[in-house]
Parts: C-alpha cells; sequence; structure tokens
C-alpha cells in the first residue's frame, strides 16, 4: 500500500469484521490458546494517525491504543526509525552480561521525568505485571516486612503474585490460584459509590483504619495503588484521598507504590498522575506509553530503597532491551518535543464536554469520569447505581461494527473507556465522538 493510498478517516468497505478477518480468526481458533481473547477480531494491517487500518480495507478509529500504549502513535515515525537503526547495530546483549549507554540514559530520564526531587534509581522490565512484582520485591527486601496493601477494583497484573494484587476474579484469577500470601485489600475512594460526602480524606481514614487495626502499619511492606484506577473502571479517587494516604505512609515509614502503568506517560494530562496532587510516590511503576509499543517497564524510585536490594537481585534476560530503550528515548523525546501532556489536556477539553451531554440525555450515563485522555462512561439503571454490563457491552459492539473501536472496564463491567493515541488528528477524535453520540441514540432509545 503506497503512503498516498493510506485512508485519512475512518472507511468502511465490508462488515466488521469482514471477511479476510473472520478468515484469519477462523485459523487463529485452531492455532491461538482459546484463554487468550480479542476485543474485536479485527486482524490490523497497519496503523497510525488515530486509525486501525484491517486486512479488508477497512478503516477503523482507535480510541484504546492498544490499552494506553501507543500515546506517540501507532508506529510513530520518530519510534520506528529509532527502532530501525538501533535493530542494525545489535538487538540484545543482555545488560545484566554487558551493558549498553540506552539503558542508564532511560534511568536517567525516569529520574528527570518522575514526581520528587530525591536521589532515584530505576531498574527496566518487560511488562507492567514484572515490574510491579519488583517493586514488591524491593520494598519487602528494603523494609524486611511482607504485608502487601492494595485496593478495591485494583488492577496489578496476571502473574502469580499480581493476581493475588489484583481484585477482580473473572477473568484474571478464575481457577488459577493458589494466590501468593500477605496481600491485603482495603476500600478506595469510589466517589459515584461511596457514600454522599465521603470526602476523599475520610475514604482515606477509612483505609487507613483497616491498615492498622487488620495487618499494622510496621508489617506493611508497601501500600500499592494506580491513582487513577484503569481496568477497575477509571476509578478517580476524591481530591484528598492519594495526598492522605501518601502522608500516612511518610509517617509511619511505610513504602507508597504508584502503579501508573495505565496512567503514567502524559496520558492524563501530566507525566504522572500522581502530580495532579502533588503525591510523591517512594516508587513509581511505569510501562505501556514509555515505549511507543515496544515491550518496556520500569521501578522507578528512592535509591536507599532500591539499592538496599542486593547486586543480581534484579534483573532478567530481556529487561531493558536495547531496542525498547531506543522507542523509549524516541518516545519520551516526542512526548517532551511536542508537549503531548497538554496534547492529553486538550482530548479531555474535548472530549468532555460532549461526554457530558450525552449523559444529560441518557439518563443511562450514571457519571462522566476521567483525566487527560483517559476518559469514562459508566453505565446504570437509569435513577439508580446498578452497574448495567450488557448495554456497556451493547454499545461497545455498535461503536465496533461502525469502525470505532472503544474499550470497556470495571470490575461490573458496565464503563465505557476511551483511551485514544494523544496524537489523534481532532477531525478523526471528533468522528469517533459522533458515532459513539449515535450508537447510545441507537442502543440506548431515542431521547
Ligand atoms: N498495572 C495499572 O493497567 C495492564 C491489562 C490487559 P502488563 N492493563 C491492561 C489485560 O487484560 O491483560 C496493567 C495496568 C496496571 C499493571 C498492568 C499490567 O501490565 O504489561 O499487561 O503486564
Amino acid at each position: 500500500m503506497s503512503s498516498s493510498a493510506i485512508p485519512t478517516a475512518r472507511k468502511l468497505v465490508t462488515d466488521i469484521p469482514g471477511p479476510r478477518s473472520l478468515a484469519a480468526q477462523r485459523r487463529r481458533l485452531d492455532a491461538v490458546a482459546g484463554g487468550v481473547g480479542s476485543v474485536l477480531p479485527v486482524f490490523v494491517r497497519e496503523a497510525g494517525a488515530g486509525l486501525l487500518h484491517d486486512v479488508d480495507g477497512n478503516c477503523l478509529i482507535d480510541l484504546g491504543s492498544g490499552i494506553a500504549v501507543t500515546s506517540v502513535g501507532n508506529a510513530a515515525p520518530e519510534v520506528a526509525a529509532a527502532v530501525r537503526e538501533q535493530v542494525t547495530r545489535f538487538t540484545h546483549t543482555c545488560f545484566m552480561v554487558t551493558p549498553y549507554e540506552s539503558y542508564v540514559e532511560v534511568c536517567e530520564e525516569l529520574a528527570d521525568l518522575t514526581p520528587g526531587t530525591h536521589a532515584k534509581r530505576s531498574a527496566l522490565f518487560n511488562s507492567g505485571a514484572e515490574a510491579v512484582e519488583n517493586a514488591v520485591k524491593i520494598t519487602r527486601h528494603a523494609t524486611g516486612r511482607q504485608a502487601v496493601v492494595v485496593f478495591d477494583h485494583a488492577y496489578h497484573g496476571r502473574t502469580n503474585l499480581t493476581m493475588a494484587l489484583t481484585a477482580k476474579n473473572m477473568p484474571y484469577k478464575h481457577r488459577f490460584g493458589p494466590f501468593a500470601p500477605e496481600v491485603y485489600r482495603v476500600p478506595l475512594s469510589y466517589p459515584m459509590r461511596d457514600p454522599a460526602g465521603l470526602t476523599g480524606e475520610l475514604a482515606a481514614a477509612r483505609a487507613i483504619d483497616q491498615i492498622d487495626k487488620q495487618i499494622g502499619a510496621d508489617n506493611v511492606a508497601a501500600v500499592l495503588i494506580e491513582p487513577i484506577q484503569g481496568e477497575g473502571g477509571f476509578i478517580v479517587p476524591a481530591p484528598g484521598f492519594l495526598p492522605e494516604l501518601a502522608r500516612w505512609c511518610t509517617e509511619r515509614r511505610v513504602p507508597l507504590i504508584a502503579d501508573e502503568v495505565q496512567t503514567g506517560f502524559c496520558r492524563t494530562g501530566a507525566w504522572f498522575a500522581c502530580e495532579h496532587e502533588k503525591v510523591v510516590p517512594d516508587l513509581i511503576v511505569t510501562a505501556k506509553g514509555i515505549a511507543g509499543g515496544l515491550p518496556l517497564a520500569a521501578v522507578t524510585g528512592r535509591a536507599e530503597l532500591i539499592d538496599a536490594v542486593h547486586v543480581g537481585g534484579l534483573g532478567g534476560t530481556y529487561g531493558g532491551n536495547p531496542v525498547a530503550c531506543a522507542a523509549a528515548q524516541a518516545t519520551i523525546r516526542v512526548m517532551r518535543d511536542r508537549d503531548l501532556a497538554s496534547a492529553a489536556r486538550r482530548i479531555e477539553g474535548h472530549c468532555l464536554p460532549r461526554l457530558r451531554e450525552l449523559a444529560s440525555r441518557f439518563p443511562v450515563i450514571g457519571d462522566v469520569r476521567g483525566r487527560g485522555a483517559m476518559l469514562a462512561l459508566e453505565l446504570v439503571r437509569p435513577g439508580t447505581v446498578e452497574p448495567d454490563p450488557e448495554l456497556t457491552g451493547a454499545v461497545a459492539r455498535a461503536c465496533h461494527a461502525r469502525g470505532v473501536v472503544v474499550l470497556t472496564a470495571g470490575t461490573y463491567g458496565n464503563v465505557l473507556r476511551l483511551l485514544p493515541p494523544l496524537v489523534i488528528p481532532e477531525g478523526v477524535l471528533t468522528e469517533g465522538l459522533d458515532v459513539l453520540a449515535e450508537v447510545f441514540t441507537e442502543v440506548a432509545g431515542p431521547r
């Protein structure tokens, strides 16, 4: 396909999925593990500029970014060039065998970009889950304690320890136990579902009281939290919740780990979501948006915590792979040069009024929330907070059929989430929102 032939707007030439996608899906079912699902079995041929081009010649609007990964765009030219250049020089040495400078440079960038002016160190890994596990290993080692505190609705991954940290049974945990011990779950601040008037400070006090009474601060290796929950349903805690939790952690000398795997790297309109409330975590876990689609993750934080671990205690064959590091360097450069945190805030400014307008017309929309380019609608039975996962699925499917990729989330499966690439052209985003509005009129009835 020559670049001039690539459509720059949504275009549907077959049903979604089209015949080639359906044929590929049939082959897939005979070769790929059935446990690996796909939201929409449209097979992609190329992608960029907020669009996914499929094998049938359709062009879909991407409001998912591969679950908050391709923030700088898909196959961003700067990332593609950096990867091409690196891949011809060397693809791998293993940093634990013979190191290379790009790993060090990514760690220097992380120290520079993450909140706090304290001395920092970083270690690089391959996935969010792997990095979360390592953050827990580090705090356990440094504190000599074992208990890890996590929150209702949390998502931290699918490995054994991170399954234990994750709240939701289906599909993540069901029949995959036994799970790792010493994980304790406490209530989050969930403004839509909390009793009216429960401030962030009071919601934090509720969680802290449970930690004090049921675990004891002296036994806690870490409090682990997503500053805005991702898979749990884009839950933004009430203002004051995170700062109060951070204050207690500092006072009781309990390390606070921010899981910014989904919220990090400009997604919420700041480099990191913690910054919105000036929270400085002791460790911060990043992945997804960091490397423009290449697998890379990191743990960054206080030098004294991270360097407590003995030499050789952290690592992995591929962690900080040179191709992924080159991609991260290019990604960070694009984010800085094009100020993608501002771009995320512009996306919020563009989308929120339209989403609120929809909510005013469709009482099935019980809440509109999120920050930056991480926005969600929570669907309920009108006049209640009873979740409506069936309608949520129907809305998502109707968007897909019209060539707009949206994702769902939430403990109750009733949250429709938008995670557009931060470089999405405004016209493409507008068309995506137009389709969403059309779908509500059709699926949720004319209002
Ligand atoms: N922490 C906050 O959002 C990954 C999961 C998709 P990995 N979220 C998408 C799925 O169904 O597997 C995530 C996250 C937060 C950790 C992770 C885990 O990151 O790179 O998927 O391991």
